[in-house]
């Protein structure tokens, strides 16, 4: 554990967030201003319940390759808030899906198209059909109970609910140190460029309002697929809050992601989505020094006629 005070009242707010408006304090303070103005005037015709109290629709993603050992005990520990349970299977060659079936009948399966988890969550966001989705791993690292903690901010005036491994009360017992190592410093890029002040990057549990879909960029098929998500959204101006999340090993099998490719696409990722062609620019610097410019093609261009 990384720490034992629970944020989880005073959530971690990206500075671009700042500067919205309280969609709730906004629904509300016209309301109490017209009746202070006039006590003696009309009774105001009975409204329709603000849209705050309305109960949103949860969908929750999975993506599954090869987790039959795990996933009952997922499906088993998803909370009643949850409304809609959806697994996008990547071709499973084990019983992922029949195990998934038989332990929560209603559990929609879908097989994706293309390859990776990326794909596989842009599949299932494009066939949910909450207002709220929350997406978590098949493999038991991620508790299902703590759906209710991203859920309250989102119903609270977040727009994009991240989970974090690196704030009080959250924690991994699963990340190795190389992975500590890399996502420490893609965090430090990542708030550097954007200006933000996340503490953690390379973590799939997540929640937002599904009216923000299009702005997540969802279109990258790997393990890059959350960096990209939550640069979007920072990049977006979404109110993005970090909530503690506590990973825990995974239960049985082995991970699926390769430490140093996966984490030099999800760099590739951050950088390519800023503004300022950083990209470009450090792909050109890596390219001159693996293959540097032989002698006789710099030798043609130092004898090449000036114009
Ligand atoms: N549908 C689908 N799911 C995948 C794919 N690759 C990984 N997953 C799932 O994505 C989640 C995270 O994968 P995992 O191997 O645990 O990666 P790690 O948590 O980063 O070590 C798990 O639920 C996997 O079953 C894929 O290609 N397709
Ligand atoms: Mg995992």
């Amino acid at each position: 554990m990384e720490g034992s005070v629970s944020t989880l009242t005073s959530p971690v707010i990206s500075p671009v967030t700042t500067a919205h408006i309280d969609p709730l304090s906004s629904a509300v303070l016209p309301e109490v201003s017209a009746a202070a103005a006039d006590p003696q005037g009309p009774v105001p015709a009975p409204r329709a319940p603000a849209a705050s109290m309305v109960r949103p629709v949860v969908s929750l993603i999975i993506p599954t390759k090869n987790e039959a050992s795990n996933i009952a005990w997922v499906l088993e520990n998803v909370p009643d808030r949850v409304d809609e349970v959806m697994l996008v299977d990547g071709r499973s060659t084990d019983a992922t899906v029949v195990t998934a079936q038989s332990c929560r009948p209603d559990v929609r399966v879908i097989t994706q198209e293309g390859v990776g988890k990326g794909d596989a969550l842009r599949t299932g966001f494009r066939a949910a059909r909450g207002d709220i989705i929350v997406m978590i791993d098949a493999d038991g690292s991620m508790a299902p109970s703590e759906i209710a903690h991203y859920v309250h901010f989102l119903e609270n005036g977040y727009d994009f609910v991240k989970g974090s491994r690196f704030i009080g009360g959250g924690g991994s017992r699963d990340i190795s140190p190389t992975r500590r190592l890399g996502n420490a410093v893609l965090v430090h890029v990542v708030n550097r460029l954007y200006d933000a002040h996340l503490t953690d990057l390379c973590y799939g549990f997540c929640a937002f309002h599904r009216r923000y879909l299009d702005y997540l960029g969802v279109s990258t098929p790997g393990f890059e697929v959350e960096a990209k998500m939550i640069v979007s959204a920072l990049k977006s101006g979404l109110r993005i809050a970090e909530v503690p999340s506590l990973e825990m090993p995974r239960r049985f099998g082995r991970s699926n992601l390769r430490t140093f490719r996966d984490g030099a696409r999800v760099l590739r990722t951050v950088l390519r989505e800023h503004d300022s062609g950083i990209s470009g620019h450090a792909i050109q610097q890596v390219r001159s020094k693996v293959h540097p410019p032989s002698l006789d093609s710099s030798a043609a261009l130092s004898s090449a006629p000036r114009p």
